[in-house]
């Protein structure tokens, strides 16, 4: 849609169930350099459930009508009508079997939903609705269909074709080959796939506990074979996984994984056929960094547990979205802390959620976990959605238990194998396994916003009183909010930072169940304590408690929760920048943290990625969601100062750890390197604020001679943020070297944009002209303009508003190309409501300029939020 229109809302209570049933579908895909024809024969059944609408329509967009029959009967122009995205046949028996035949164009599709190409191959991204980018189809969750798929195209230029399933026939003549697909199990028409192309294959089989064999096939291009196999072991450990920790075995005899270079998001769940963004399945020490292995990781499980919680049980409607990706996070979650820290992993996790699932709910585009209405479903896609949705899974984790969880996830997927469902049948799994009453529980799906959770305390003659309090803002379209149930994990530290036994068998922790706007709970204690809330970040909210500076030096240095002594590590480095802003000197406030980082430096080698994680300052996206009205600018002013004052306090300390974290051997992607190589790049980088004598030749020495991407990219970084001298042939090694590496180069663009300063909104501007910049590779869209506008706060909110023009202006250009990928990163535009002064007057100019210009539906739906 060009009309620059919003669409009309879709609303959740406006659900009714399909007209009709598609019991199967064949499909046959003629790919040709030109055009592709699709044709598709339904067998449709109606429903007769009293509620269904009469009609039978389907959707498709941009389809060039070839026939359409019904029956074998070829409809005349009559007997059905194409308009607004929908096709509808004015008159059907309640049985019959519908015949179309169809033209697309995948070559010209830069939206990459529907069929599209990437360098050359054909490839598919349905959900959520691209489907009716291919074909004429019920195209929602709640029609499940058995699908046989038909792939017919050039065999010297494709002589791969898959889609979902198994293999049955293949066959060819004139030089051209086809490949006739089945799945065996009804789906929905978002988990459709196909692929068409020349790529190389990983092969490998994993024998599932009942003793099937699964073969596992991972493709990509050729020059990438080498960087498949940390993605194989990650598929074959999760699955090992899902079978020990969740029951669930695979169902099919193949697996595979497709890598694509252009795609819009991180991968994609199709049955049996996983469609990947390059991102997320190539690794190899020399073009990977730590956190791009462990990104691959964390999606090849992801995406593989969808097999079971999002394919095998599926959403009846795109509300119920966070019934599959709230789990499937939280499934990926755990995963991940089995596999390497928990406290570290909670920590990343936490902080993710608190930086941008906050904000986010704090700001213009608030949502409930489950929305009531959306215009564009793509725009739903968010850390709400996910990782709110995986916070709000955990809860119910923790209230169980681990057995009457497993109990309860056993129900949820026998129940409801090959059905569409909601998140309260979630919900009702839980409590029937239980018998927990969670009636209250169910408003974290319906109430949008972050609790905000005061705690203030007394003690006397013995009794220390503890008082907790509940407020959630008014978000958008919900103006009063009720009070939610809260569990609060809790300990109690004496004054020598020991926990205090709370009760008569001796425990240590407790959970405090919040579910009024304000209780107060009692503890008979032999002395004043000091209360560490939260533990394990045990519910999604924002803790206030007026913490002394010597309460959350203890907390650090005493708690045993790896997200409590972070927190407290945070707030005191809030605190400091904070009295900054108001007028302390970065010096004072400096020395006053030297005492807690010391101690953390002297017990690094424990646990030197827990260390890392404490040695750091809050970022400033972070720092934003703190000041209202908010000055990016006095937040980054105030924060660099602060890290300066200390990288030149702590410059002795950093120079005798240093020796100790180095990393010899093979590069591993494993918990304790990546640990030390996290820690030494902190290290590094505090070294660098202090601006220590000699560190950009150590830097260039270590560019030089790094034997894996982690280092290597490590030390350009800082040598290309702090402005060193070596910087910029650095960066044009970087580039020579990598010219072929997309996925690095994406790297060397963010690099580049992430130079704080206002400065850099030129250098962006110049980058956007580059030979090597595309405007239709999301991921280079990303690498550059993405990391400016989100990582980049002193550049984007340059004090003229030129960051925001050029953002703008980029975005009205992407969105001609692909509307998802510019609604999604107009989000960066968030802030705006709470920017002070002529931040806010500039940013305002420049998005209302963008709305006022041509824009797709998904843009509009985002930016007339922004602007409301
Ligand atoms: N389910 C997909 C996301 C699809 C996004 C479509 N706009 C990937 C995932 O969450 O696993
Ligand atoms: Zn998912």
């Amino acid at each position: 849609m060009r009309d620059n229109q919003a669409p009309k809302p879709i609303r959740r209570l406006d659900y009714r169930p399909p007209a009709f049933w598609v019991d199967s579908v064949a499909l046959d895909f003629d790919i040709y350099g030109d055009l592709t024809r699709v044709r598709s024969r339904l067998c449709l059944r109606r429903n007769t459930a009293a509620d269904a609408p009469a009609d039978c329509v389907f959707d498709g967009e941009m389809l060039v009508i070839e026939s359409l029959a019904v029956d074998g009967k070829t409809l005349s122009e009559q007997e059905y009508r194409y308009q607004g995205g929908q096709l509808a046949l004015l008159s059907v028996p309640d049985k019959f079997v519908f015949e179309s035949v169809v033209t697309i164009d995948p070559r010209s599709n830069t939206a990459l939903e529907g069929l599209y190409v990437s360098k050359g191959m054909y490839c598919t991204q349905c959900e959520a609705e691209g489907f009716r980018r291919i074909t004429f189809f019920p195209d929602r969750p709640d029609v499940l269909s058995r699908f046989t798929t038909t792939v017919r195209a050039d065999k010297s230029r494709y002589p791969l074709l898959l889609s979902n399933g198994n293999p049955v026939a293949e066959g060819e003549e004139d030089g051209r080959h086809w490949v006739t697909w089945e799945d065996p199990f009804a789906k929905p028409c978002y988990l459709f796939a196909l692929v068409a192309g020349d790529l190389a294959c990983l092969e490998d089989t994993f024998t599932t506990t009942s003793g099937r064999s699964v073969k596992l096939r991972i493709y990509a291009e050729h020059h990438d074979l080498d960087k498949l196999d940390f993605a194989m072991d990650s598929l074959k450990r999760s699955m090992l996984w899902d079978e020990q920790v969740y029951g669930r075995e695979y169902d099919l005899d193949i697996y595979m994984i497709v890598a694509v270079s252009h795609f819009n998001m991180g991968a994609m769940e199709n049955k049996g056929l996983n469609i990947f963004n390059t991102s997320c399945v190539l690794a190899h020490p020399d073009t990977t960094t730590d956190q791009g292995y462990q990104r691959v990781e964390a999606v090849v499980a992801h995406e593989y547990f969808h097999n079971w919680s999002g394919n095998r049980v599926t959403c009846r409607d795109w509300f119920q979205l966070s019934l599959k990706e709230g789990f499937t996070v939280f499934r990926d979650q755990e995963f991940s802390a089995d596999t390497h820290s928990r406290a570290v992993k909670r920590v990343e996790d936490v902080d993710m959620l608190r930086t941008i699932q906050f904000a986010e709910d704090g700001g213009p585009m608030a949502h409930p976990v489950r929305p009531d209405e959306y215009q564009k479903i793509d725009n739903f896609y968010t850390v709400t959605i996910y990782e709110k949705g995986a916070e709000v899974v955990r809860m119910q984790y923790n209230l169980l238990g681990p057995e009457l969880f497993r109990k309860a996830t056993d129900l949820y997927f026998s129940r409801f194998d090959g059905q569409a469902v909601t998140c309260d049948d979630f919900v009702d799994c839980m409590e029937e396994a239980s018998g927990q009453d969670l009636s209250q529980f169910r408003r974290w799906y319906s109430q949008a916003g972050t609790p905000r959770l005061t705690a203030t305390d007394q003690y006397s003659n013995g009794i220390y009183r503890l008082t907790l309090s509940q407020q959630t803002a008014p978000t958008p379209g919900q103006a009063d909010k009720q009070p939610l149930m809260v569990p609060v994990s809790m300990a109690l530290l004496d004054q020598s930072g020991q926990p205090l036994v709370l009760d008569a068998d001796g425990a240590t922790e407790t959970v405090l169940i919040l579910s009024d706007a304000t209780q107060t709970f009692e503890f008979t204690l032999p002395e004043q304590p000091v209360p560490v809330l939260l533990r394990g970040f045990s519910a999604p909210v924002e803790l206030r408690y007026p913490y002394s500076a010597d309460q959350l030096a203890l907390i650090l240095a005493h708690d045993t929760d790896g997200y409590c002594r972070w927190d407290a590590a945070q707030r005191l480095g809030l605190e400091a920048i904070r009295r900054i802003i108001a007028g302390s000197d970065p010096l004072v406030e400096a020395e006053q943290l030297l005492s807690p980082w010391r101690q953390v430096l002297a017990r690094a080698a424990e646990d030197p990625a827990g260390a890392a994680l404490l040695l750091g300052l809050p970022s400033e996206r972070a720092l934003a969601e703190q000041f209202l009205p908010l000055d990016p600018r006095a937040i980054h002013l105030a924060r660099t100062s602060l890290e300066r004052a200390l990288g030149r306090l702590l410059q002795a300390d950093i120079e005798a750890l240093l020796p100790t974290l180095v990393v010899s051997g093979p590069y591993r992607a494993e918990a304790a390197d990546i640990g030390r190589r996290t820690l030494m790049q902190r290290c590094l980088a505090l070294l660098a604020s202090g601006e220590a004598a000699g560190l950009g030749s150590r830097l260039a020495q270590q560019f030089g001679s790094a034997s894996n991407m982690t280092e290597r990219l490590g030390a350009l970084r800082l040598l290309v943020w702090h402005g060193l001298p070596q910087a910029d042939q650095a960066l044009k090694e970087f580039a020579a070297r990598y010219a072929g590496e997309a996925l690095v180069m994406d790297q060397w663009f963010a690099v580049q944009a992430l130079v704080p300063g206002e400065q850099t909104v030129a250098v962006v501007e110049r980058l956007m002209g580059h030979s090597a910049f595309e405007m239709t590779s999301p991921n280079r869209v990303r690498g550059l303009l993405g990391s400016f506008a989100n990582g980049n706060p002193s550049a984007f909110h340059a004090a003229d508003g030129s960051g925001y023009r050029l953002y703008a202006d980029a975005l009205a250009r992407l969105d001609r190309l692909n509307p998802q990928v510019a609604a999604r990163m107009a989000n960066a535009f968030a802030t705006l409501p709470r920017l002070a002064g002529d931040f806010q007057v500039n940013m305002r100019l420049a998005v209302q300029q963008l709305r006022d210009g041509e824009c797709s539906a998904n843009l509009a739906e985002v930016l007339d939020r922004l602007l409301q």
